[in-house]
């Protein structure tokens, strides 16, 4: 029986420059598996707990090397002569081993790093790629990306107030076709935001940053940018937003300083709708704070039937807040982050009760990312039809993309870009 035989991390850097874990499996056969860990910006309050050393002098205190060492102590001690192919036995076992409410003790970077290496070492162990390891014979769709072509809140420091302003090439045939169409109009919008004088400097995410003040010249802009490509916008190309609004939220308002506007709930839901009614908005993720249920709702139920409702900071990939929010039409879709909840098979649970309540599926990016591509077998793996990583410039963003036209080539006549079956679903 193949055996895990060595567990091993180190520490590296993300694209922020940010330290963060990597983590090698090594099997009895010899099969390697190695992942990286990404970190967020603007995390949800109910995520699983990232360890960082907090020591000022070192990194800023971002540090990681006692998650580091956690692995290459506790964790490589236990799991050492484990089946690597027993993912959810190694999962629940790590789970157990940490013992802590959120993932604190051994902490959830170097428990996810630990948990998806396993994965990828099993996967070059069977010889089958990752999307086909995870995925079996089923995973044969390649998904819309979301693209942040204009970058805010806490990933720029412009003056835009909500996080991302993204496009989404639904009305293609071919994945490779869709990433096409999203970087020529990525290159027109260069072009148009240079003209009016802005800064093509671009933000965390590789979108441009320019010093726009409110929402409606950034789309009115991204419209321009479509046009000029030669797609219809609302018909092939759709915009996708992230408020991340819990970024605004404060003392019961909405402080949305580009807009100049202090809104309250009811409030922001008609920003909302008159946004939704301004421009083919066909997704719309965290339009309010984190414990904002009531507003979530309420917009669900207004527009839900022609736009996607995301809920990242609202669920954060966790199974207990996602049946709230089935229970309460709190939103119609979930953005997926592994390192939200910290291991792989928790992940997946996860993404299994969503779709058996019809929610679309987000698999997605953090702002501070690595050159790992995780993400890009994961969605093709569990059909997610959706992944959001960013723009069409920066290496830790382009290599997720790159990784699906290897999948699609791979995939041959059996792959099947989602672009017009989601299409139809909120059409
Ligand atoms: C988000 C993510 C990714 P961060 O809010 O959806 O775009 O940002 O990783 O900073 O939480
Ligand atoms: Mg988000």
């Amino acid at each position: 029986m193949v055996q895990i035989s060595d567990i091993f991390s180190r520490q590296i850097l993300d694209s922020r420059g940010n330290p963060t874990l990597e983590v090698d499996v090594t099997l009895s056969d010899g099969s390697l598996g190695r992942a990286a860990v990404p970190s967020g910006a603007s995390t949800g309050e109910y995520e699983a707990f990232e360890l960082r050393d907090g020591d000022n002098k070192n990194f800023n205190g971002l540090s990681v090397h006692k998650a580091v060492n956690n692995i290459n102590t506790e964790i490589c001690d236990t799991f050492s002569g484990y089946n690597p192919y027993n993912q959810k036995i190694i999962d629940n076992d790590l789970i157990e081993l940490d013992n802590s409410e959120n993932k604190s003790r051994l902490g959830a970077n170097a428990m996810l790093g630990f948990s998806m290496a396993v994965s990828r070492a099993s996967s070059v162990s069977l010889d089958l790629p990752l999307w086909k390891y995870i995925g079996g014979m089923r995973a044969n769709t390649l998904p819309v990306p979301m693209m942040n072509i204009i970058n805010g809140g806490a990933h720029a420091n412009n003056g835009l107030d909500f996080q991302e302003c993204m496009i989404m090439p639904v009305g293609f045939f071919k994945f490779s076709d869709a990433l096409r169409a999203g970087t020529e109009i990525f290159y027109n919008l260069k072009g148009i935001l240079s003209k009016k004088g802005f800064s093509v400097a671009v933000g965390d995410e590789g979108g441009f940053a320019p010093d726009i003040k409110n929402l409606s010249d950034a789309l009115s802009y991204i419209s321009e940018a479509v046009d000029q490509s030669g797609y219809k916008l609302g018909k092939e190309v759709f915009i996708s937003i992230d408020a991340a609004a819990s970024e605004l939220y404060n003392n019961s308002c909405y402080t949305l300083k580009g807009e100049n506007k202090k809104l309250d709930s009811d409030q922001l839901i008609k920003f909302w709708e008159n946004i939704c009614n301004k421009f083919p908005v066909i997704s719309i993720e965290d339009p309010f704070d984190e414990n904002d249920w009531s507003g979530f709702k309420e917009l669900t139920n207004l527009v839900g039937n022609k736009v996607q409702i995301v809920g990242d900071d609202l669920f954060v990939t966790n199974k207990n807040r996602l049946l709230t929010g089935i229970e309460n039409k709190s939103a119609n879709s979930i953005l997926i982050k592994l390192n939200q909840i910290g291991t792989l098979s928790e992940t997946l649970d996860t993404i299994e009760m969503a779709k058996k309540s019809n929610f679309g599926i987000v698999i997605s990016h953090r702002s501070g990312e690595t050159e790992d591509v995780f993400i890009s077998d994961l969605a093709v793996a569990v059909n997610a039809g959706q992944i959001k990583t960013g723009s069409l410039s920066r290496s830790d963003r382009t290599a997720k993309y790159n990784q699906l036209l290897r999948i699609e080539e791979n995939l041959g006549i059996e792959g099947h870009y989602f672009g017009l079956d989601f299409f139809n679903n909120f059409n």
